[in-house]
């Protein structure tokens, strides 16, 4: 028996774990109480993660589509020549942009997956990324490249000090936050109340966050610009303005003002449902107190409006003084001045456009909502073949049905994951990886490159266990993928022969059949380069080794990339946009006839990946449901436990209604990540009866924001009647194969 102290990956709360191993297998994993932020706090997921990896329907083998849909295991030396040949072929006829990726969420949290996935990409020559962030948070990226120079310049609300926090669309104590680390949540915002800190939680639901402490306030879905408008309007009213600091760091003040001055809180409270003399209030608390700050979530993001309405709380924080100072929002330092770095080397900062639409690219990747016009499209750039590395976009993305039906015309779907999932079960080639405790790493991107971290550290983690059966990890097979499709990662012979050498070494002195990169001695190289302990050394503090406190004062001017070093709070492009608020006003005012729809997460999901362990869906939870608020159930004439048909253009989904009387009335929620009926490989989550109520939203180019790439995932207007006679769904609705 052997115990060792690694760290989560699962989530943004990245938990020291202490784990039991008995030789190669996972005995028991418990929170590790000494780590030096964590403190003993994780969640069921990390703490039953290995019965996920250790589930027999684990990856071990490459697989292949035979002819009739079947499957097979094959070799990697198969598998490898099988995909090359074809990504050769795709790339000679059609050119480099005909291969197509979509790097998801899982593959965020290992440090190596997404430079590898991406270094692939550049030896293709290939543009068509697509990412996960279209679905959860480009708009954050775009807007901050906009007004602060640089994308993954992410100002987070310095939560040991705030005095003032308003918390739109999040609900930490169930997601455990996003863009910022904060462990523990729960007691976090029970800390704060208790220090006499102002909180508010601006959201359709009195979530489980709002219950623990502070005030709720219910919003409208899909309406947060009006609400940030309005407090904008409403701040520069009572005052709320440093007009000094406004005059020295900021510029393009009197153009928000004057965009803002149209919203007044008696105008908008129409759509958003939020009473002037409550928002009144809430910015008189903003203002009065010694440090405050909005900050938003997927909630905001996902709503149809991220771009602005997230420009405005950016706006919001800057002129009121609250951005660099204690208390307010920090820019955080990550292990190298990435932002400094980011720019010099133009990372991150693409700006060609895509095929369909012309939406320029956010982070280097373009709209997840156009892709499945990208594969149906004839035409020159037409996707011909995609590689998905850590998601599961047939379950995640919008109008998930017609994306299933473009996958399906694909030349060539390869997934790289953990397990057969739904995306999976249309590829051609299906890539066994290694899960987070089979490899070495440290904290992911934000961590580490930013810093979002409420408290600065820096942790290193072996692999815990080794693979089993012919699991590797991404890197080496993104590695092995260029070389069988003739290409270089990163395009650079050097590179690509240098990683081949050292992975050929590396797995000669370990007595290895594959030829897999040494990742302990990749991630010391990322290390020593940016001046920080050996990867060794940090081993040497199993609960984390602690990295420079934040501080205040320290972006404004130096670190805002701008030409003038100045915050722009009018990019001329975002000021632009605004001038179709008017018209987004009247269709609320329409759409108002219409229930809108939001997501709700559970501690036991994660996203779409978390069904297949029994533990997770037992008792009632092997399902999801449709939560309406009693008076609607009432006016519906539906009891608890019936079914409704909840409609959109693109589809119907049939679901079982369940109470829910902290819900706003006219809202329904529905929570995401099932509908795992078609997953070959998820022999406990393909039983569960949930749907997938992505089948719902809407995709294509007329449906995406321009300027963040995102579709609308959360403030839906649906219709929901009861449900009567047989169901007749679009293809897409309920359970039945498409085919
Ligand atoms: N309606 C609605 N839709 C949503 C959301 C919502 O709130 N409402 N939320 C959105 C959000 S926030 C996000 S981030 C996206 C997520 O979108 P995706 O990233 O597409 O989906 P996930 O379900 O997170 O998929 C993660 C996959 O990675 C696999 N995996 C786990 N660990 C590893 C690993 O170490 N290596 C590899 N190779 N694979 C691994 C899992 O098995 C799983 O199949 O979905 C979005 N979709
Ligand atoms: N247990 C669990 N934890 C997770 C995940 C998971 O799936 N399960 N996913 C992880 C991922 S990938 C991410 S990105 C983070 C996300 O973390 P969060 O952004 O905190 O996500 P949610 O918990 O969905 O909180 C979103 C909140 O927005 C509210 N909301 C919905 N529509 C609107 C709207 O139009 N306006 C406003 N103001 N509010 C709205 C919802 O009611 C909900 O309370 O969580 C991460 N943590
Ligand atoms: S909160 Fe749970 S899933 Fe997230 S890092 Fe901690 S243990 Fe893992
Ligand atoms: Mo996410």
């Amino acid at each position: 028996m052997a115990t060792h102290y690694s760290f989560c990956r699962i989530c943004e709360s990245l938990c020291g774990l202490k784990i039991e191993t008995e030789g190669e297998r996972i005995t028991s994993i418990l929170p590790d109480t000494d780590h030096i932020t964590t403190q003993g706090f994780s969640c069921v997921k990390g703490l039953k993660q290995h019965e996920m990896y250790d589930s027999p329907d684990r990856l071990e083998h490459p697989l292949r589509r035979r002819a009739d849909g079947t499957y097979e295991e094959i070799s990697w030396d198969d598998a490898l020549k099988g995909i090359g040949e074809k990504v050769k072929e795709i790339r000679k006829n059609d050119g480099p942009d005909a291969i197509g990726m979509y790097v998801g969420t899982a593959a965020g949290f290992s440090v190596l997956h997404p430079v590898f996935a991406q270094g692939f990409m550049t030896g293709i020559g290939s543009k068509s990324m697509y990412a996960s962030a279209t679905q959860d948070c480009s708009n954050k990226f775009a807007v901050a490249r906009h007004m602060y120079g640089f994308p993954f310049t992410q100002p987070f609300p310095d939560i040991e000090n705030v005095q003032c926090l308003i918390i739109v669309g999040a609900n930490p104590v169930i997601s455990k936050w996003s863009f910022l680390q904060v462990p523990n949540p729960m007691e976090k915002l029970k800390q704060l109340s208790g220090k006499g800190a102002k909180l508010y939680f601006v959201d359709p639901r009195k979530t489980e966050s709002a219950q623990v402490a502070g005030n709720h306030v219910y919003i409208r879905p899909g309406t947060d610009v009006f609400f940030y408008l309005s407090f904008l309007h409403e701040l520069i009213e009572q005052g709320g303005t440093r007009e000094d600091l406004i005059k020295q760091h900021l510029d393009g003040f009197e153009e928000v003002r004057a965009l803002a001055s149209a919203w007044p809180s008696a105008r908008t409270a129409e759509v958003t449902g939020i009473e002037p003399e409550q928002l009144s209030e809430m910015v008189a608390a903003y203002i009065a107190a010694d440090g405050s700050a909005l900050y938003s979530s997927t909630g905001v993001n996902m709503g149809g409006n991220g771009t602005l309405a997230f420009w405005i709380q950016e706006v919001i924080n800057a002129v009121s003084g609250n951005l660099d100072r204690k208390g307010g929002t920090l820019v955080g330092k990550g292990i190298i001045d990435f932002i400094r770095f980011g720019v010099k080397k133009g990372l991150l900062m693409r700006d060609d456009t895509s095929r369909i639409g012309g939406f320029t690219a956010v982070n280097d990747a373009y709209p997840g909502g156009i892709l499945a016009d990208e594969i149906l499209t004839p035409g020159d750039r037409q996707v011909k073949a995609l590689f998905v590395t850590g998601g599961n976009p047939l379950i995640t993305m919008a109008n998930s049905g017609r994306l299933r039906k473009a996958f399906r015309q694909l030349e060539l779907l390869v997934t790289l994951d953990i397990y057969q999932n739904e995306t999976a079960s249309e590829a051609h080639y299906v890539l066994p990886c290694t899960d987070p405790l089979q490899r070495p790493d440290l904290p992911f991107i934000f961590p580490l490159m930013l810093g979002l971290q409420m408290k600065p550290y820096l942790q290193a983690t072996k692999a815990v266990v080794q693979p089993r059966g012919e699991q590797r990890d991404e890197g080496s097979i993104y590695l092995d993928l260029a070389r069988a499709s003739g290409v270089s990662l990163f395009d650079s012979v050097p590179a690509q022969k240098f990683f081949e050498l050292t992975a050929a070494y590396h797995s000669r002195r370990r007595k290895k059949k594959h030829r897999d990169i040494p990742q302990e001695s990749i991630l010391n190289g990322l290390l020593r380069l940016s001046r920080q302990k050996s990867f060794n050394k940090l081993l040497r503090f199993p609960h984390g080794h602690p990295r420079p406190d934040h501080q205040a004062g320290s972006f404004l001017p130096e670190r805002v990339m701008t030409a003038d070093k100045k915050v722009k709070l009018a990019p001329g492009e975002l000021i632009a946009f605004a001038a179709k608020l008017e018209e987004d006003f009247r269709q609320e005012i329409r759409d108002r006839s219409f229930f809108k729809l939001i997501t709700r997460r559970a501690v036991t999901t994660h996203n779409s990946w978390t069904h297949n362990i029994p533990r997770m869906i037992a008792g009632g939870r092997d399902t999801n449901y449709a939560y309406l608020h009693p008076r609607d159930m009432e006016r519906l004439e539906i009891q608890e436990n019936e079914w409704v048909d909840i409609r959109t253009d693109p589809a119907a989904i049939r679901i079982q209604v369940k109470k829910l009387d902290t819900l706003m009335p006219g809202t329904v929620a529905v929570p995401h990540g099932w509908g795992h009926q078609h997953a070959r490989g998820l022999s406990v989550a393909n039983k569960t009866k949930g749907v997938n109520v992505n089948l719902l939203a809407k995709d294509g180019p007329k449906h995406i924001d321009r300027i963040s790439g995102m579709v609308r995932l959360t403030g839906i207007p649906v219709q929901i009647t009861r449900a009567t006679g047989s169901f007749q769904p679009t293809w897409s609705g309920r359970n039945e194969d498409p085919a």
